[in-house]
């Protein structure tokens, strides 16, 4: 019987933060449920008593335990398999630190690039244009986003400071999306942001989902 079942989608962001959370803390016990978006499962009757606003990722346990939320979910199963991800509990500046780089991740960073992945991503699958404006818009402030981080990260070799965290992690999906969209330079141009991007994904087990995936994504395609 596995652990817990983590309710997701193929190619979607918010699932694979958790997923590679997962692939990161070396944890198998799980299973993956995938729900057929474009066919509208996340909004079934079913599925909304785990996520009331009928969203993925979802996880629930067979204690009954549900929790929604990718960046929740990957704290929570950080926490109760002890994933070396997140600072401990006891370096409070460290928390406060990995606090902040996290809202900084989600406000700064994943707000305009979320964007820029549904309108030129999301939307062909859909059958509709992107909208050019709302590119150009959520570019300038991905741009204006590394600017910063790369100052950043030249003193530091991770977003919340020395040691890889879930922040990081929590980056890797929607840039990964930012380079299958053709914006790969956003990461490419800048010298400190590129240097920290490699060791992300240079992470064995990181590599490997990402391996995994793309192999699956080919295959799908033929
Ligand atoms: N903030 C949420 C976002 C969840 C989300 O938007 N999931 C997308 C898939 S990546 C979804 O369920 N889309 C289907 C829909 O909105 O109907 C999280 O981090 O889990």
């Amino acid at each position: 019987m596995p652990a817990f079942t983590l309710y997701g989608s193929r190619g979607s962001t918010n699932t694979d933060r958790v997923r590679l959370t997962l692939a990161e803390g070396g944890f198998t016990d799980y299973e993956l449920v995938l729900l057929n978006l474009s066919k509208g499962e996340q909004r079934s009757k079913e599925h909304l008593k785990r996520h009331p606003w009928g969203k993925i990722p979802a996880v629930t346990s067979d204690e009954g335990f549900t929790l929604y939320e990718s960046r929740a979910i990957c704290k929570y199963l950080a926490k109760t398999y002890s994933f070396r991800l997140l600072p401990p509990n006891s370096d409070v500046e460290a928390t406060a630190l990995f606090d902040e780089a996290q809202s900084v991740e989600m406000l700064y960073f994943a707000e305009p690039a979320g964007r820029i992945a549904f309108e030129k991503f999301a939307k062909r699958f859909m059958g509709l244009p992107p909208n050019e404006a709302v590119i150009a818009d959520a570019l300038r402030s991905v741009e204006m986003f590394f600017d910063v981080a790369d100052r950043l990260l030249h003193n530091r070799d991770y977003m919340a400071g020395n040691e890889f965290t879930l922040v990081d992690i929590y980056y890797i999906p929607l840039i990964q999306r930012l380079f299958a969209c053709g914006y790969g330079d956003v990461i490419d141009s800048r010298e400190a942001v590129r240097a920290w991007w490699d060791r992300c994904v240079k992470r064995p087990a990181i590599q490997r989902v990402l391996v995994a995936d793309k192999e699956a994504a080919v295959a799908a395609s033929e």
